[in-house]
């Protein structure tokens, strides 16, 4: 299966990337193209299966693996996603200790600590309250580690160095909403949210993300939440790290403090040049990465092409990509795809005519804080000994003069 998925999605590439020949090669005839006769009947509505499946020559599939030792990851395969949203089935997935499959009927979530009336909710007590459908990105923090802190290979490809992100329609219940049933008392400055798989991973979210937007989601994409991504529910905190999106959400507590649980002051913490380390760092700065044309494709000539990727930011929308084919020595503003979503993948699209030179292409995304991708050197600057976390520099691709495009990690 997945020998045929490669070998697939290879030649697909090939004729995707061959398109611009095509554009400007001499059109079939129109007897050669209508006048075929018509196909033999096609396969039964029987046959297709209840959930119908992608087309067997569709490509992109995830990448399954720990290449950055993190237990149970599985990368989106970037280079090969449209627009900006994910399929549920090509969702990213980090989980440290396995995913639990668990019937929704006996699920409870216990919210207590500082509320005046602490309560067990059922699944069908949450689905109750009125629901919001919103789009968001969800990124883990270890995202680009490897491309941080080892020179990546030239055959890195989009897919390792930046597919630990993802983005979805999530439906479910704003957390105020419960919380002020059940009365916040007002020392509660943070809550832990825990999961119900076996690492019973934790996480203090502060109260004021609570109030703002955080959400307990128990659907994604029109259907309900993957195991994967933590049937039946979970917790969102759009633009936070990936971490804090408890997942199997079972139990909430509200507290003075936060609980230094493992996850916050061991793995998912950021070293600074003066030997100490940040916590709670919370967001996912605004980052972007060229997804096509990008490191393993090659280019069918000179000619036209589409730069494309997406870009995010943790605090907000995206205001602007600027993209260089110079390695960032001159810059031109991307088309944006609109809607542009608040804390969501966004699509950027230049169009760009291949003169057969060497080029080096980056992107660079400003969010609506102002706030402007670093790269590489003024992250190295503010973050170091160089850290697992937060890698949101900006990636640089080469295409060389044979139409190959490596990966050169940063120029
Ligand atoms: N209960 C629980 N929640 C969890 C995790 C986990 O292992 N257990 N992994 C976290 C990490 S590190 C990330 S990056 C995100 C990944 O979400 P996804 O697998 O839905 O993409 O879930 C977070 N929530
Ligand atoms: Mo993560």
């Amino acid at each position: 299966m997945t020998q045929v998925n490669k070998t697939n999605r290879r030649r697909f590439l090939q004729a995707s990337l061959a398109s611009s020949a095509a554009l400007l090669a001499k059109p079939a005839s129109a007897q050669e193209v209508v006048l075929q006769p018509a196909r033999s009947t096609g396969r039964t509505i029987f046959e297709a299966g209840e959930y119908g499946m992608p087309s067997e020559f569709a490509t992109g599939s995830r990448l399954i693996g720990s290449a950055n030792g993190l237990h149970g990851g599985a990368r989106t395969p970037l280079s090969e996603s449209h627009g900006i949203i994910t399929p549920s089935g090509l969702h990213f997935e980090v989980h440290h200790g396995g995913v639990p499959d668990i019937p929704p009927h006996e699920h409870k979530l216990l919210i207590h600590g500082m509320v005046d009336n602490p309560k067990i909710f059922t699944m069908e007590d949450i689905m109750r309250f009125p629901s919001v459908s919103r789009i968001h990105f969800l990124e883990c923090s270890g995202n680009g580690e490897q491309e941080w802190s080892s020179p990546s290979s030239p055959t890195t490809t989009v897919q390792q160095s930046h597919g630990l992100t993802s983005c979805s329609e999530w439906t479910g219940v704003p957390l105020k909403m419960v919380l002020d049933e059940l009365g916040i008392k007002t020392e509660a400055k943070w809550l832990l949210a825990e999961g119900d798989d076996s690492s019973r991973m934790g996480r203090s979210i502060p109260m004021w993300k609570v109030i703002d937007d955080a959400f307990l989601v128990y659907a994604q994409n029109g259907e309900f939440l993957r195991p994967e991504q933590g049937f039946p529910l979970r917790l969102l905190v759009p633009g936070f790290e990936g971490n804090m999106n408890v997942k199997w959400l079972h139990r909430l507590e509200l507290s003075d403090k936060p609980w230094w649980t493992h996850q916050e002051v061991a793995r998912y913490s950021d070293p600074r040049p003066n030997g100490k380390k940040v916590v709670f760092s919370f967001y996912m700065d605004a980052k972007s990465v060229i997804t096509s044309p990008s490191s393993t494709m090659t280019l069918n000539g000179p000619g036209f092409y589409e730069i494309t990727g997406i870009a995010w930011s943790g605090r907000g929308k995206v205001a602007k990509v600027d993209v260089s084919t110079d390695g960032g020595a001159t810059w031109q503003e991307a088309n944006l795809q609109t809607p542009i979503f608040n804390k969501a993948h966004t699509r950027f699209r230049l169009p760009w005519m291949w003169d057969g030179k060497e080029a080096t292409l980056q992107s660079r995304t400003t969010d609506d804080t102002g706030y402007v991708q670093p790269n590489y050197e003024q992250l190295y600057a503010l973050q170091s000994p160089i850290g697992m976390m937060h890698n949101h520099a900006i990636q640089s691709w080469r295409v060389q003069q044979d139409g190959t495009v490596i990966n050169v990690h940063h120029v």
